[in-house]
């Protein structure tokens, strides 16, 4: 047989003996051996996107925060959104045949299933990091996609967040929700005016130091930076860490990353006591916030800290505005979210607080069914999103008096400030900034809000980790059978004690989570856990 589809795949052929899978964050492994998946992921692009009438789906080629030797990539959905479960086994499936023959019926096989014209258009957007094997991925793609018809925009490098929103903005083009202007320079126009509106003619106190993990974050941060306000005016920003053109420095000794695992800033670092700083990670979908106290110490801000910032920030405005009858806004979190920090939202800020399994897509699935939905893993992937009903009363409300009216315009630019397509960190890290301008706080007021309970992450080897299995948003474990009953008892012999084990999604590992009230106690809990665990 000699269709178009079948010689792409034939060029392409997948190594022996290996097994893909569409995990929480796509397809992600050494970029040696993901030719074959990135033909076939071009494939499923184009059907997804004539399955939706030829609206436009993303392909972003990254592998985040992994090591410059890795690549991966995801599809995204034309709101912007993380591809639909149903499309990730599909893609799973896809991804594993071996030849053109079984690529090619499959296919078919899947057009048949879901009535999909294969004659309907097919359009995707397609963008890379700045890993050394991205050009040779496209590449692939771009074979895939080309076989199968599909219209195809490369938009060379971008950040994660970026491409989502490139998506988001092409689908919604002349509508009334449309989202923006798809070029970069739409993006840095959108984001920075917003940002310039929002700081209400604040400034921000002292400069803000950006470790850029030396990968795509680093450029267009110094192209967004072109966009916002003079320095003099409003936030001095000094970008490290974005060398780019030694794609092996890429997440090493530094980034989103290193920072949160290690609990250290970057060893290259040079600020001082008190300076505000924060590191995205190898695509920019992820930030987290640090900086050194009075006496020297690593003091770390992170995503269930940039939660309770924003949603604190967001509450008052809307309360200010006179909306907080009608627009309740709730935090989401994951099991991983620090004990003090679900504490603090609960009782001092009095908001819902939901907790999801672990992964982007459950966040946000969780957030979208709330007025405005706060949600952030600890680990810095997060955004907040307004529900259509929100925004329309946001758009159309009347204020009563000058201070409802400021409240409301200030809402208003952090609607737009904020990458609601997906978490984004380049947003994520201005928004930060308007909230600390606003309640003219430094990192260590922000710090003070509450503090952490002493708590350790450890990774644990076993033969099999897919026998753990979980409920209850992973803080519980269903299987093997009896050993929550031994975590229980280990958890109840200590102070404030919480801790959970669970799969992990992007390695073949078991990860245990522990807090007590002191480093001590939590550090045993931890240890105990594993032992039970291997
Ligand atoms: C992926 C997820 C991230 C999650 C992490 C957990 C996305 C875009 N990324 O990187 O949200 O925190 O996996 O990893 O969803 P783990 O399962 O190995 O602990
Ligand atoms: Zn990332």
């Amino acid at each position: 047989m000699s269709d178009p589809i079948v010689e792409a795949v034939q060029k392409h052929p997948a190594p022996e003996g290996l097994q893909y899978t569409y995990g929480t964050a796509g397809f992600r492994t050494k970029a040696d051996v993901l030719d074959s998946v990135l033909t076939r992921v071009g494939l499923v692009a184009a059907l997804r996107s004539r399955s939706l009438k030829g609206k436009w789906i993303g392909v972003m080629i990254t592998a985040s925060h992994n090591p410059p030797e890795d690549n991966g990539v995801k599809l995204v959905e034309p709101l912007g959104n993380m591809l639909q479960e149903e499309w990730e086994v599909l893609s799973t499936e896809m991804a594993n045949k071996a030849n053109g023959e079984d690529v090619f019926k499959f296919y078919q096989d899947i057009a048949a299933k879901h009535k999909i014209d294969l004659k309907a258009p097919a359009r995707v957007v397609v963008a890379r990091d700045t890993r050394a094997s991205g050009a040779r991925l496209l590449g692939c793609v771009q074979d895939g996609l080309k076989s199968a018809g599909a219209e195809v925009k490369d938009y060379g490098f971008l950040t994660t967040p970026q491409l989502h929103y490139m998506v988001r903005c092409l689908n919604t083009e002349g509508t009334k929700d449309a989202y923006g202007t798809p070029t970069e320079k739409g993006y840095y126009e959108k984001f920075g005016a917003a940002f310039k509106t929002a700081l209400k003619g604040k400034k921000p106190s002292g400069g803000l130091t950006v470790d850029c993990a030396n990968g795509v974050g680093g450029p267009k941060l110094v192209e967004l930076i072109k966009y916002l306000p003079p320095k003099d005016d409003a936030l001095e920003i000094h970008v490290v860490n974005d060398n780019v053109i030694k794609p092996e420095s890429l997440n090493v000794d530094c980034g989103a990353d290193f920072v949160k695992t290690n609990q250290r800033a970057p060893p290259s670092s040079k600020t001082g006591a008190g300076d505000r700083c924060c590191s995205l990670d190898g695509d920019a979908d992820r930030v987290v916030f640090y900086f050194k106290d009075s006496s020297n110490v690593f003091r770390l801000l992170d995503g269930d800290r940039i939660a309770t910032l924003v949603a604190s920030f967001l509450g008052d405005q809307v309360r200010l505005a006179g909306l907080a009858d009608t627009i309740k806004i709730g935090v989401v979190q994951t099991a991983y979210a620090n004990g003090a920090a679900t504490q603090y939202v609960e009782q001092h800020l009095k908001l819902k607080v939901d907790c999801t399994p672990t992964g982007v897509k459950h966040l946000h699935h969780a957030a979208e069914k709330l007025d405005i939905g706060v949600y952030f893993e600890a680990n810095g992937h997060g955004t907040v999103i307004f529900s259509t009903d929100t925004l329309d009363q946001i758009a159309r409300y009347e204020p009563k008096n000058p201070g409802q009216a400021e409240a409301l315009s200030v809402l208003r630019a952090c609607i737009d400030l904020i990458n609601q397509s997906v978490g984004d960190a380049l947003s994520d890290m201005l928004l930060v900034e308007v909230v600390l301008a606003h309640k003219n706080w430094g990192p260590q007021e922000w710090l003070s809000t509450y503090t952490d309970l002493p708590n350790r992450l450890l990774k644990v080897l076993v033969n099999d980790r897919t026998i753990f299995k979980t409920t209850d948003a992973e803080r519980k474990l269903t299987s093997p059978e009896g050993l929550q009953k031994q975590i229980d008892a280990e958890v109840s012999k200590v102070r404030q004690g919480r801790s959970f084990a669970r799969a992990s999604g992007t390695e073949d590992a078991v990860r245990v989570y522990a807090e007590a009230a002191t480093k001590a106690e939590a550090e045993d809990l931890a240890r105990k856990v594993a032992e039970l665990v291997k």
